[in-house]
């Protein structure tokens, strides 16, 4: 099946392929780095499942799920310490890929790191644990590809697919800030860069 075609900008969504390719093995150092701090884990939902995607965090609050809910924390359950720091490289390429997306004043304050093997998924959600909805959300995608499913404002909403590859960024705001959407099952594979992993960054404004 033909992934539908995807245009540059669409109702607050800015497609930017391939603009984190040429620093993807800095991005993927850095990763490495904040996971030797903050180690990647399966976070359990509301629901007492754990998710197929592992996840950390870097920036002053990280996103956190457990049997009480979904929010934002200053330091990492796990450790009891701060969310390392944000590297300069991140916050950099984020505000670079906002201010293309035409928001100028993104300061994020926040980066959830998911890794995928090979099978995990993330099912249909919204992203609605930020303070503020006005602030964009960009992501960066690294190492394997993955089919990102993304619909409207309704759960029911049609959605439309396109793939996401090493190097590519979108910035998400205005009225695509709260469409629903989610990663297919990753497909096996290996990554000259990550192996048999996708990494995705979202920086958020969380606080
Ligand atoms: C659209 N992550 O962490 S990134 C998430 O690839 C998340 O790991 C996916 O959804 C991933 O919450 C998708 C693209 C993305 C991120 C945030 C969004 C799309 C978004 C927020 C609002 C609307
Ligand atoms: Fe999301």
């Amino acid at each position: 099946m033909t992934p539908d075609l995807f245009p540059e900008q669409f109702e607050g969504l800015t497609r930017l392929p391939g603009l984190a390719a040429g620093t993807a093995g800095q991005l993927w150092e850095a990763v490495q780095t904040i996971a030797a701090a903050a180690p990647f884990r399966q976070m359990v939902t509301p629901w007492g499942k754990p998710m197929s995607v592992g996840m950390t965090n870097c920036g002053a609050a990280g996103w956190v799920t457990d049997l009480s809910g979904y929010r934002y924390t200053e330091t990492d359950p796990e450790t009891g310490q701060p969310w390392p720091p944000m590297p300069k490289i991140f916050l950099d390429l984020a505000q670079n890929a906002a201010a293309r997306g035409g928001f100028t004043n993104f300061t994020p304050d926040a980066c959830l790191i998911n890794r995928y093997a090979p099978g995990a998924r993330m099912s249909l959600h919204q992203d609605r644990n930020e303070r503020d909805f006005t602030a964009p959300i960009v992501s960066v995608s690294l190492g394997l590809p993955a089919m990102f499913l993304w619909g409207g404002p309704a759960r029911t909403d049609k959605t439309n697919r396109i793939l996401l590859e090493n190097g590519d960024v979108l910035v998400w705001g205005g009225s695509a800030r709260l469409y629903f959407h989610g990663i297919a099952p990753l497909k096996e594979g290996e990554h000259p860069l990550t192996g048999r992993a996708r990494i995705n960054l979202t920086f958020r404004r969380a606080m």
